[in-house]
């Protein structure tokens, strides 16, 4: 188990599974499916990402790197949603050993275009956070690459940084629909597994951005069927602020009537490279 050291030692002292999560947060979503699958209670902490509650002293000594999740076990730390949702299915469940670990990789690897797009391309809906809130987080955040990328965030997103983003995530789905092409049900054969939990928020993600995913139609089909499943609405759909979501959904249509949703970036223009 990747366990950290926490800076709270008082972590150390919890019983059972405590997670510290947010709702609309893909990692975060993961977690809570792998929790809803195997049936496994939890004491739920709440972070407030827009309130910037991450940036918080007090998280931070949870999390050194002032994100979420964070699991404590019986008093042992896991950060990284990846080892998190592996440590969860290794104790009670075949979800872990049904996995393939290339998939877990790359669904760890997608993070960061994931961030990048959902920024781009749902977050930019709200108006920009007050200068004073703006200046506050850079000067409580520790994690300098976060607050690099808020910085980059408020500048503008160079074009080339996006079709990158976007290009990348689209050879990912692109990979997922080829396995899928065999017939297959789920991404590492005939089991439901992590690597089909690690993928479901991705999608979810990328439906709210307008994906075309018309373009990989096994992949579609896979999740159809996956988002049946109940975890599906326990885990993700019913954290899922409704309100926002609406938002997301305006937003996205504004930039398809102007000509600058995600299908006018990157490989998505100009087919995949081959
Ligand atoms: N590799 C980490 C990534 C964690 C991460 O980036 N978490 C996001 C939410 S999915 C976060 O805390 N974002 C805070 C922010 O953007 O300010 C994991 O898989 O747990």
């Amino acid at each position: 188990m990747p366990e950290i050291d926490p800076k709270d030692q008082s972590l150390k002292t919890l019983q059972g599974l405590h997670l510290w999560h947010a709702p609309m947060s893909s990692c975060s979503q993961r977690v809570r499916i792998v929790l809803a699958e195997t049936g496994q209670g939890f004491e739920s902490h709440l972070v407030d990402l827009e309130k910037d509650e991450h940036a918080t002293e007090a998280y931070q000594a949870i999390h050194p790197k002032g994100l979420v999740p964070a699991l404590v076990d019986d008093g042992h730390l896991i950060i990284e949603s990846i080892d998190i949702i592996q440590h969860l299915a290794g104790e009670v469940s075949d979800l872990a050993v049904t996995s393939t670990p290339e998939l877990l990789d790359l669904a760890d690897k997608a993070q960061l275009d994931l961030k990048l797009l959902t920024f781009e391309f749902l977050f930019r809906a709200a108006p920009p956070p007050p200068k004073e809130a703006a200046e506050a987080f850079q000067r409580a955040h520790k994690n300098e690459w976060l607050k690099q990328f808020r910085l980059d965030f408020a500048a503008g997103f160079a074009k080339e940084r996006i079709d990158e983003a976007v290009t990348r995530t689209d050879a990912g789905f692109r990979h997922l629909n080829s396995l899928l092409a065999d017939g297959r049900p789920y991404l590492s054969g005939d089991v439901f597994s992590l690597s089909d939990i690690a993928w479901m928020p991705n999608m979810h993600r990328f439906n709210l951005m307008g994906w075309p995913f018309e373009r990989t139609p096994h992949l579609q089909k896979w999740f159809e069927r996956v988002s049946k499943r109940p975890s599906y609405q326990q885990g993700l759909l019913s954290f899922q602020n409704e309100h926002v979501a609406g938002a997301f959904a305006a937003y996205t249509a504004k930039r398809r009537r102007e000509g600058t949703d995600i299908s006018t970036f990157g490989s998505l223009v100009t087919g995949p490279a081959n």
